[in-house]
């Protein structure tokens, strides 16, 4: 059947012509399957043309487990008693994240909780975590990410002089009373001005939201234009994987199509951003219809024998060598994918940070 509509908004976007928040909202409640499909084609026709068939690969290194936040959906909360925690030593660290590039990942992802033994001031503090990046980024000449929650411009600063190149830090969602509810006792603004201060500091930054934890389509919609006002450098969807020991239940497993759907949507009004399809909620078997959905970034990459844990599915395909450079070629080959060259993400890098620094002037010089 013609579906005149549908054409007409995904021409439009491979058109480059900027999506309202109408349009936004009829592709994100796109449900029948002949309609997903082109969605997708859509989505996986700009990917194409901005970055071929490479793929970028983020190896994760989650080394503290420590947090002093309650966050409603996560299993690492303060108040979870099921777990035991760890904190790797400096040396494990560097050891971790060697490993994991010499295996083929082109970024490294420096994740913690809210730790609040980096997050004091001093050497065995802040310093530590500085540290950290510093030897890191010298061990594996990768690119490096920091993942540490919410922390000021000036300690951006001091990142980003050590060598770290990107700053993760995710809203979950731009609806201000879900998030109180998500993030109980955290301050949504402070989060917020975290990532333009990471700009500022020269960082690039990622955005993510999470789906099936209250949000409604009209929520998403508000979500994708806020990270399009952000200009955030790569965005992320990830579906809430329900754990032990936390207070969210599980929503109603209506809408499992709902993270795809928003991961293509991203494509389009974002064709040249990077977007993950992340092995921490459905491991290896999810990776493909991620893939089909115009991700470009495949994220957290474990290596077995590390104790190292994923965030949303803690031990999911680590120990099986499933969630590595290795175990995810054969999804990527079948995708007609291969992984980037280091220097196609080194470039990519570069020139996104020459073109939002002349936008980002620009900006300033119109106010
Ligand atoms: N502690 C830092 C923070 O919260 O910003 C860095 C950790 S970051 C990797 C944690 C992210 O993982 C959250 O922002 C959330 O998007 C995701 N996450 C946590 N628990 C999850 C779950 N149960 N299901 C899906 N995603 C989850
Ligand atoms: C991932 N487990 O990419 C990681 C994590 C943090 N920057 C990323 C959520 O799935
Ligand atoms: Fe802590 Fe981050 Fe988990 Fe929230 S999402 S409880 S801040 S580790």
């Amino acid at each position: 059947m013609k579906d005149f509509k549908l054409d007409a908004v995904l021409h439009r976007a491979i058109d480059d012509q900027q999506l309202d928040s109408s349009e936004i909202y009829y592709l994100l409640s796109l449900r029948r399957s002949g309609q997903i499909s082109r969605l997708f084609r859509a989505a996986r026709q700009l990917r194409d043309r901005y970055f071929g068939p490479h793929v970028f690969l983020y190896g994760f290194v989650y080394f503290s487990t420590y947090c002093r936040n309650n966050c409603r959906f996560c299993h690492y909360r303060k108040s979870n008693q099921q777990l035991s925690r760890y904190r790797k030593s400096t040396s494990e660290v560097i050891d971790a994240a060697g490993r994991i590039a010499d295996a083929g990942a082109h970024l490294i992802d420096l994740t913690m909780g809210e730790d609040p033994a980096y997050l004091q001031q001093g050497a065995d503090g802040f310093e530590k975590l500085v540290t950290l990046v510093k030897r890191v980024k010298m061990r594996t000449g990768r690119p490096v990410m920091v993942s540490a929650g919410v922390i000021s411009e000036n300690e951006m600063k001091r990142l980003s002089v050590a060598g770290a190149d990107w700053y993760a830090c995710y809203q979950e969602t731009h609806n201000r009373s879900l998030f109180r509810k998500l993030r109980p006792g955290q301050d949504y603004d402070a989060r917020w001005q975290a990532k333009e201060g990471a700009r500022r500091a020269g960082l690039l930054i990622e955005e993510g939201l999470l789906a099936g934890v209250g949000e409604n389509i009209q929520d998403i919609t508000y979500s994708l234009e806020m990270m399009r006002s952000l200009d955030a450098d790569q965005v992320r969807m990830m579906s809430f994987v329900p754990q032990d020991g936390i207070p969210l239940a599980p929503g109603p497993v209506v809408d499992d199509l709902r993270e795809t759907v928003t991961m293509a949507v991203m494509r389009l009004i974002l064709p040249d951003r990077l977007i993950p399809a992340s092995l921490d909620i459905d491991g290896l078997d999810g990776l493909q219809r991620r893939l089909e959905a115009g991700a470009n970034v495949i994220t957290s990459l474990i290596l077995p024998g590390e104790g190292l844990a994923g965030v949303a599915s803690g031990s999911l395909d680590i120990e099986d060598a499933r969630r590595t450079p290795d175990g995810i070629t054969p999804v990527l080959e079948s995708c007609g994918l291969e992984a980037a060259s280091l220097n196609d993400y080194l470039e990519w890098m570069a020139q996104r940070r020459r073109d939002r620094e002349d936008r980002w002037k620009d900006r300033r010089n119109i106010c």
